[in-house]
């Protein structure tokens, strides 16, 4: 008796031995493990009081305004080649982005929107505003705006405020009457270097078509292009503008110090 009950008690203590150390060694060798990584998790935790918030009102400081000042030097003198009449140019439009926006691109692949469409060849901004607008529900704008039209020789201004993060401006006009035929920027930068611009002009010598309608007289018809082509240089086409590489009208940018 003495000696079965001895055995089945050292028996049952192999079991629980076995069970335990079966069932419980690994959590307890992962315990061994995990508690010097625990301890390790728990170093970066002590660190984070430190780190004050940022200031939210450095966002106000690196906010800067500009005008923009759309100015026509579009003359029969200077651009003789079957200068129409009535000539001027639609109301700018455009928007200040962020870097990777796309309002409009003449990569030479890019096709116009329908928005860059109609102002391209009507001058209508409704559509290209929309899309804009669409950029700025992504974030990747952060205003719209239209400016007035302007004669051929006139100007237009409007002002724009740029931030850190969309620092980068874009902006299209018609050359009217024509088929489809524009002046524009695209990404020019406000903040290059991580400083603020006070001053730049840019001459807009570069004539672009739409793609979008087959036109080759300031006059023609209108006559849709299905599909589209990419956007292009008119001077790509031996258009009017090639023998007269004269800027158009001057984009005057200049940073509002107050
Ligand atoms: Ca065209
Ligand atoms: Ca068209």
């Amino acid at each position: 008796m003495h000696n079965s009950t001895r055995l089945v008690f050292l028996a049952l203590l192999a079991l629980l031995w076995c069970g335990c150390s079966g069932s419980t060694a690994p959590v307890d060798g992962a315990d061994g493990m995990e508690a010097p990584e625990d301890s390790e998790p728990e170093m970066p935790e002590d660190p984070v009081p430190p780190p004050p918030p940022p200031p939210p009102e450095d966002d106000e400081k690196k906010e800067a305004t500009f005008r923009i000042t759309f100015r026509g030097t579009w003359t029969a003198a200077r651009h003789p080649t079957e200068f129409p009449s009535g000539a001027h140019f639609s109301a700018p439009v455009g928007t200040v982005h962020a870097e990777q926006s796309v309002f409009w691109n003449s990569d030479g692949v890019a096709i116009a929107s329908d928005g860059i469409e109609q102002m391209a060849e009507t001058g209508s901004t409704g559509t290209a505003r929309d899309e804009i607008d669409d950029l700025i529900t992504d974030g990747r704008a952060l205003s719209g705006f239209t400016a007035s039209g302007v004669g051929a020789t006139g100007s237009t201004s409007i002002e724009v405020t740029a931030t850190e993060l969309h620092h980068f401006l874009s902006l299209t006009s018609m050359i009217a009457p024509s088929p489809d035929w524009f002046l524009g920027v695209r990404n020019v930068d406000l903040c290059p270097g991580g400083a603020w611009i006070d001053r730049l002009e840019i001459d807009l010598t570069t004539v672009y078509d739409a793609g979008t309608d087959a036109g080759q007289d300031f006059d023609s018809n209108n006559s849709d292009v299905t599909p589209h082509d990419p956007i292009h240089r008119v001077g790509d086409n031996g258009a009017h503008f090639v023998s007269e590489p004269l800027a158009l009208a001057t984009l005057v940018i200049e940073r509002i110090i107050e």
